[in-house]
């Protein structure tokens, strides 16, 4: 194991991220990492609490959040400890600024690579460069007077909508299932398997989305869906993706798909619409994705309705399914599903006219739509 040790806290460039000459004593008992400083040369022995941070596998943080108190000194130590070659980074930034960070380093596109995926932002306090897979960065932070809950966030493209977690300074912790400011997979700990299917990763696929999301299922389908459109765009058959050049970069490049797409969703086509058929395009916003035993199960919002999204393997048959789960729906709800010559949809519930499937909000509530085609098999 090599592990690349950076002291980066000075050089972070925020008042935040250092250390002020004399230290206050911080109680600490708290946090099982809690370790004492070693013996200071002042006259009152300084406490300075260690907290270490790990990137896991299936783009987790953790621990997905702790708490701090305002003003306190800390040291975090942070490591990827991804065993799926992923590289990552640790963004700590001022509250409520996180979607926008994330935007914004996506932004930085060709750029990105040698900013670390960090972008110029005045809400960032402090970072460590991109990591990989054994880097270690040690920051030393001096947390915000200002009490609030402090995001951290990877920003390495894509991560940003799922990883990231949150200093609690000086605010009390949620229960861990119902914290809004932690990803869904924070409380359910899936750790996603490498070449274990099924998995999803985050890698930059042809004809998506920088957000796009590669889904291996069980058996030998594979899907790409897009978690900045919000939507499955195609499906190939057989071995997943070759990431090396993905993985032995920086991540910024393509990766390639094994096989032909057999069934790729037209471009700009949205699915989903509520109380007509032909309504407007619901806006569409990712809210995170969790990894089930079947397959990845995506959560958005689409206009006023929560909508999740598993996909899943077709067993025994070609092709595959989505179970869609629609809470609360209001009116009809209609899901447009094009075919092409070689694919076919069937649905649980909901009547066809055409290509468009009609759901009453019962049936909205939950339903699975099977696609398949002649290019695949079994
Ligand atoms: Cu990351």
């Amino acid at each position: 194991m090599t592990t690349v040790s950076l002291f980066r806290g000075l050089a972070a460039g925020a008042a935040l991220a250092c250390l002020a000459p004399t230290l206050p004593a911080a109680e600490s008992a708290a946090s099982p990492s809690a370790q004492p400083k070693k013996k200071s040369a002042g006259p009152a022995l300084k406490r300075i609490r260690t907290i270490k941070l790990f990137m896991r596998d299936g783009l987790r943080f953790e621990p997905p959040r702790f708490e701090a108190k305002p003003g306190e000194d800390l040291v975090l130590e942070i490591e990827n400890g991804d065993t799926t070659d992923m590289a990552h980074n640790f963004l700590l930034l001022k509250p409520g600024t996180r979607e926008e960070v994330v935007t914004q380093a996506l932004a930085l596109a060709e750029k990105g690579t040698a900013q670390g995926w960090v972008p110029n932002h005045p809400a960032i306090l402090l970072h460590t460069p991109l990591l990989d897979v054994h880097g270690l960065a040690t920051l030393k932070l001096r947390v915000p007077e200002a009490v609030g809950v402090y995001p951290y966030v990877c920003t390495f493209p894509g991560h940003g909508m799922v990883m990231y977690g949150a200093i609690y300074a000086g605010v009390p912790l949620p229960k861990l299932a119902e914290d809004p400011n932690l990803p869904p997979n924070a409380a359910q700990g899936v750790i996603a398997g490498r070449g274990q299917r099924p998995f999803a990763q985050r890698v930059f696929l042809p004809d998506a989305s920088p957000a796009a999301i590669a889904v291996a299922l069980t058996g030998s389908q594979n899907a790409c869906w897009d978690a900045g459109e919000c939507r499955l765009r195609y499906a190939w058959q057989g071995a997943f993706i070759d990431a090396s050049e993905n993985w032995a970069g920086n991540g910024s490049k393509l990766s390639a798909l094994s096989a032909t797409p057999w069934w790729r969703a037209p471009k700009d086509a949205f699915p989903l619409r509520f109380g007509a058929a032909d309504s407007p395009r619901p806006a569409a916003k990712f809210l995170g994705y969790t990894m089930n035993t079947d397959g990845p199960e995506f959560r958005y919002r689409a206009g006023e309705a929560e909508v999740r999204e598993q996909v899943l393997p077709r067993r025994g048959a070609p092709g595959l399914t989505l179970r869609v789960r629609i809470a609360e729906a209001r009116g009809p709800v209609f899901y447009h599903a094009p075919a092409d010559a070689n694919t076919q949809w069937t649905s649980t519930v909901g009547k066809w006219s055409g290509t468009v499937l009609t759901l009453t909000p019962a049936e909205a509530a939950d339903f699975t739509l099977t696609l398949s085609s002649a290019l695949c098999t079994p």
